[in-house]
Formats: C-alpha cells, structure tokens, sequence
C-alpha cells in the first residue's frame, strides 16, 4: 500500500466545500488512477515484449482476428501484473468516500482494484480483464487461467468448453461497442450526480470521454485530478493539478472525520 505523504497536499478549498456538499457523487476513472499502484498507464511505453506494439493496437477486435496468441498473451501479461498489484490510497479514499455519501464509480479499467479497495458500486464501462468468455458464443469460462511464470510473446488461448471457440478476456476491444447495461447506467449516474470528478483520464477515448459533458450539461460540477492537461481540462469546472493517491485522501480527510 502507499506510502501516506498526504501531509503535504494542500486541498483546493473549494474542493473541500464542494465535496462536502455534494450528496450524489460520482468518480470517472482511466488509467491514471492505478499508476501508482505500479499498472501501466495506455500513455506510458509499454515494457518488455510488447513495446513496440502500442496499447490501443493490440487493444483491438482486428488484432484479436489477426493474431489471436499474441493478443491473449499481453492480457495474461496485464492480467498477472493487476493480480500482483494492490489498491493505492487513492482507491481506498474513493471507498471510504462511499461509506459516508452517495458514491459511485465509473471506471475505464479492466483491473478489480475498485473493489479491492472496499468500492461496492463500480461500473466498468470497457468491461472486466478477469471476466474471460468465448469469443464466438459468449460462453462464460470459469476455469483456471494457466499463467506462464515467464511472460511470453504468444500464447494460444484456451478453448470453449460449449462450442470450441478461443476464450477472450472481458474487455470492450476498439471497434466494439461498450455493454449497454454498463453504458446506459454509466450515463444515467453522471446526469444524477451533483459533483463529478475525474480522475486518471486522458479524455480521448469515445464515447466514455463525453461523460464529464454531459454530467455538466445536466447540471452537476465537474472536478478533474491529473498531474497534466488533458482533453477534458477547458470543460470542467476545476482542475487540480496532482496525482490520484495523493489527492483523494487529502481530499477526503479534508471534510470526512477520521474514522
Ligand atoms: C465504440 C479496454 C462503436 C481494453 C479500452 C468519436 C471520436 C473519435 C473516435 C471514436 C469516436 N467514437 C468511437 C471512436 C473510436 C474509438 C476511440 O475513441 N478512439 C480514440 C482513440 C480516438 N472508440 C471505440 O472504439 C469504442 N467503441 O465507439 O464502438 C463504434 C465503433 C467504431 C467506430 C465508431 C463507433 C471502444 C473504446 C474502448 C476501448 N477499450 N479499454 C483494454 O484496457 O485493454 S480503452 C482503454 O484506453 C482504457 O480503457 C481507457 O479508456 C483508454 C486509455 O485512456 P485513459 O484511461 O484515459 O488512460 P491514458 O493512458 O490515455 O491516460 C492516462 C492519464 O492519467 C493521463 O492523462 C495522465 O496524465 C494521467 N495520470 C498518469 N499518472 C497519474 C495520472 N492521473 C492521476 N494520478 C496519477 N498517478
């Protein structure tokens, strides 16, 4: 777990105020917000194997037909690292949040660190690494996933049970659309909430980037914690400039009571 250094954030003061008013609230997540806990981001070069493969390529459904073994082997890669990883103070700030308000999250990641962390109500918009299914009838495949101990480049996936098909991690590859269980409920939360704040996101990949407008366009305010600019930052309402772990406790801490 991290380290606490959250003795040296100072809170944005309005943050606090409106943070501590806000009943409904929801948190907008992307892969800045398990950086900390050691998980790559889509920005950041991807080591070893499969650096000179960018993120969004092999994160495709044309990838997957091409090349199925090299695709099933980078998310078993991901997959180990994200079950070797924990929950950083930022997760567990977002969690303890929850257990006083009304807090909800709408994650861009495939990871469990949410939920790990204590979060009961998160939504996964590009779906779950870990709900691994067949490609071809959608069959759910409970079985244990053998994991290399060494990563390797390629991998043959393994086989559906019911019809023979490659089994495929649970994630919304690019071309495909998002699920619309989680995409319709997604919406309807941020249009509901009275603050929402985002968190570890780019704000280029559509359409979960058009969730911080739309939030605002139906009234709630907008909050965005990154270290950079992204291409939500000129539509929100303010932009704190810090890293998630060691914002949202300050943050939280700022008008939750220990405890
Ligand atoms: C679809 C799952 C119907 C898999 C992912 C409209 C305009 C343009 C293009 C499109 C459009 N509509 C559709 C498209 C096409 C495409 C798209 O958006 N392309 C982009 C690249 C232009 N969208 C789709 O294909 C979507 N499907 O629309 O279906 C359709 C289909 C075809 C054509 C039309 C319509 C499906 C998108 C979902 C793809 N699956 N993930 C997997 O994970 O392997 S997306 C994946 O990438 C992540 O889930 C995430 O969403 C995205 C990465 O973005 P971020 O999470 O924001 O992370 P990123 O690395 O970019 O940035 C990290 C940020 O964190 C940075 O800002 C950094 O400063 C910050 N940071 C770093 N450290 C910290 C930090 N912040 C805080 N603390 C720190 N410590």
């Amino acid at each position: 777990m991290e380290q606490d250094d959250t003795a040296r954030v100072t809170v944005p003061k309005a943050l606090t105020e409106i943070a501590a008013r806000s009943p409904r609230v929801v948190v907008l997540t992307g892969a800045g917000m398990s950086a900390e806990s050691g998980l790559a981001t889509f920005r950041d070069p991807h080591a070893g194997l499969w650096e000179r493969f960018s993120p969004q390529a092999l994160a495709s459904a044309s990838a997957w037909e091409d090349d199925p073994e090299l695709v099933w082997a980078w998310y078993l890669w991901r997959f180990e690292r994200i079950e070797h990883v924990a929950p950083n103070a930022g997760h567990v700030a977002i969690a303890r949040w929850g257990r006083g308000a009304d807090v909800s999250v709408v994650t861009q990641n495939v990871d469990d660190l949410h939920e790990r962390a204590g979060s009961a109500d998160v939504v996964h918009v590009h779906g779950a690494i870990a709900s691994f299914r067949c490609s071809v009838c959608e069959a759910p495949y409970a079985e244990p996933i053998d994991v290399p101990d060494e990563p390797v480049e390629r991998l043959p996936p393994p086989v559906c049970r019911v019809c023979g098909g490659l089994v495929r991690p649970g994630v919304v590859w690019f071309g495909e659309v998002l699920p619309v269980d989680a995409w319709t409920r997604a919406v309807a939360l941020v249009s509901e909430a009275d603050l929402v704040v985002v968190v570890g996101t780019s704000g280029i990949v559509y359409p979960a980037a058009g969730l911080p407008a739309i939030a605002r366009s139906e009234g709630a305010v907008v909050i965005e914690i990154n270290p950079d600019r992204t291409d939500v930052s000129d539509m929100v309402h303010h932009t704190w400039h810090e890293t998630a772990a060691r914002a949202l406790p300050a943050l939280v801490g700022s008008f939750l009571p220990a405890g």
